[in-house]
């Protein structure tokens, strides 16, 4: 029986066409999805779209179609991103599945039944984007603590949900189980701004919307959106509130990994774990609240109209180009910027150079020297096992740093195995040594080593950049490409034939570049 492995990334609003940002969250779980594919893990990658809420009715209005007209739209077109980033998630999903609606309706029916959901009064200021309630003590210079942005003063009917009857079993939880939220500072945020003073029960449901999920029992309430949002993560997997769920949920929940934003922390960390201590079901292993992408510094923004998609910038770049920058640029713990200055030496450097240029100078040396016959290792000496170790270290560091979310940090350790060879050339210098016969053993163990080395590089470059990664072993023609053969160094067959010495990738210029873009 394999290990299972169940990711999710948050599931983006239908209200505009996803961005390169909501695009970045997608291919980070990606990278952690097919590394964990590769290593013989079970994994159910699971991504969609959120498509209830006011924000969506007000959009659809504006551009005068119908809810669903307009988020099957949008829906659409998230889908075709991810599938141009080869993204290769599981399963889509999408809230206005009625299976998912009865599901939720369920799950609030229950929580009432149980005394968790009651009904009362609400009074107090509505931010729209972010579907929230607040208290006017909560505002931020009469703002939305959340996102900054006008709130309007509201009065209704509506029903709660008792948070602070589970604070307490949080707190405990989140003091024992120190991977429950990621990063540290996130989790310390949360504990003091949410979790010291006491938690205010929260208002579910709206009823002065219809674009949402009825409460079955009261109509003309519709859930809170981010109750019906946050359930996606079980009912897509079949979860019953009975008590019969598919084996699907039986065998992925809870899950390992969710894949997150740094501004939606609180609804993953504090509502969604409550909710399922009210369900008594058992809590996902790891949040990560991930930073996010800027451009040029600055909050991607349609107002300010610096956003980027990645359809049009997959016009004049490579996919796996751009996936490597995105994958790349943002730290496990900071924001990390996309400028295309920036993108184009990253690509120039990392790629072309210290990649691209490693694979074609060994293939040449091979071609060249030994008539493209992979020769053999045959004497170890000091050089050789500092490169050696560290390529044979490198798939348990990777899976190390894939494990605690520092994903940009993995793909830094790999290149990093590239660099090394660069500099084992050039230490060792092969074009003097094929001057001489009798270094010829000396010259084919060099060579071997490289080889080798580019193999177990590319190997676990199959998680993040699939396609570059196949070109590579292709043109090394490596017939051993699994996780397994990385446990050591040598698992590359001497004597296998290499013709192809062509440059990987090609270099950009920068200037020509910028001026088409
Ligand atoms: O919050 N860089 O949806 P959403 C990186 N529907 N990530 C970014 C980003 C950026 N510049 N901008 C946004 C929602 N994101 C809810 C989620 S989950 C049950 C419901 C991320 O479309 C953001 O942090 O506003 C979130 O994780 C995701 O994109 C979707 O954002």
């Amino acid at each position: 029986m394999k290990k299972t492995f169940y990711i999710t990334t948050a599931i983006d609003y239908t209200s505009q066409k996803p961005h390169i940002g909501n695009n970045y969250e997608k291919v980070l779980a990606d990278v952690m999805a097919r590394f964990k594919r590769l290593d013989g893990f079970d994994v159910l990658y699971q991504t969609g779209t959120d498509e209830h809420g006011l924000k969506v009715k007000e959009k659809a209005k504006e551009a005068k179609i119908e809810p669903k007209d307009y988020v099957d739209k949008i829906s659409k077109e998230m889908k075709n991103l991810l599938d141009l980033l080869n993204v290769s998630y599981d399963k889509f999903v999408r809230t206005i599945d009625p299976l998912h609606e009865k599901k939720v309706q369920e799950i609030f029916e229950y929580l009432y039944k149980k005394g968790d959901i009651y009904l009362d009064k609400y009074e107090g200021w509505y931010c729209v984007p972010c579907e929230s309630f607040f208290l006017e003590k909560d505002l931020e210079e009469k703002k939305c603590p959340d996102c900054n942005r006008e709130v309007t003063y509201g009065k209704e009917e509506s029903y709660f949900f008792k948070l602070s009857k589970y604070e307490n079993d949080l707190k405990e939880y989140i003091n024992n189980n120190p991977d429950f939220i990621k990063p540290e500072s996130k989790k310390r945020e949360m504990i003091n701004n949410f979790l010291t003073d006491g938690l205010q029960d929260l208002c579910v449901s709206r009823s002065s919307l219809d674009w949402g999920i009825k409460v079955s029992f009261d109509p003309k309430h519709v859930i809170y959106v981010w109750i019906d949002a946050l359930s996606n993560y079980i009912t897509f997997i079949g979860h019953d509130i009975n008590g019969n769920h598919d084996i699907e949920y039986k065998k992925y929940w809870p899950a390992n990994y969710h894949i997150i934003g740094k501004d939606i922390v609180k609804f993953h960390t504090i509502y969604w774990p409550i909710l399922l201590m009210a369900l008594d079901i058992p809590l996902p292993k790891t949040v990560y609240g991930h930073p996010w992408l800027t451009i040029n510094g600055g909050k991607i923004s349609k107002s300010v109209g610096n956003v980027i998609y990645v359809d049009e910038l997959a016009k004049h770049f490579e996919i796996d180009q751009i996936r490597y920058y995105l994958i790349h640029e943002v730290p496990y713990q900071n924001d990390g910027t996309m400028n295309y200055e920036i993108l184009i030496e990253r690509i120039n450097s990392d790629l072309v150079n210290t990649l691209g240029n490693l694979v074609s100078r060994t293939n040449a040396m091979i071609i060249k020297y030994f008539d493209g016959i992979v020769p053999e290792s045959v004497n170890e000496i000091e050089i050789d096992r500092t490169l050696k170790e560290y390529a044979i270290n490198l798939k348990e560091t990777t899976s190390n740093l894939i494990d605690s979310c520092h994903i940009a940090e993995s793909l830094d350790g790999i290149i990093e195995l590239f660099r090394k060879c660069n500099k084992y050339i050039d230490e060792n210098e092969p074009w003097v040594l094929a001057k001489d016969e009798n270094q010829k053993e000396r010259l084919g163990t060099i060579l071997y080593n490289l080889i080798e080395s580019i193999r177990i590089g590319a190997v676990l470059l199959q998680a993040y950049i699939p396609e570059t990664s196949e070109k590579i072993l292709n043109k090394i023609n490596a017939s051993n490409r699994s996780f397994e053969s990385l446990k050591a160094f040598g698992n590359y067959a001497p004597g296998t034939v290499i013709k192809d010495a062509t440059p990987l990738f090609n270099r950009i210029n920068k200037e020509e570049k910028l001026k088409n873009l």
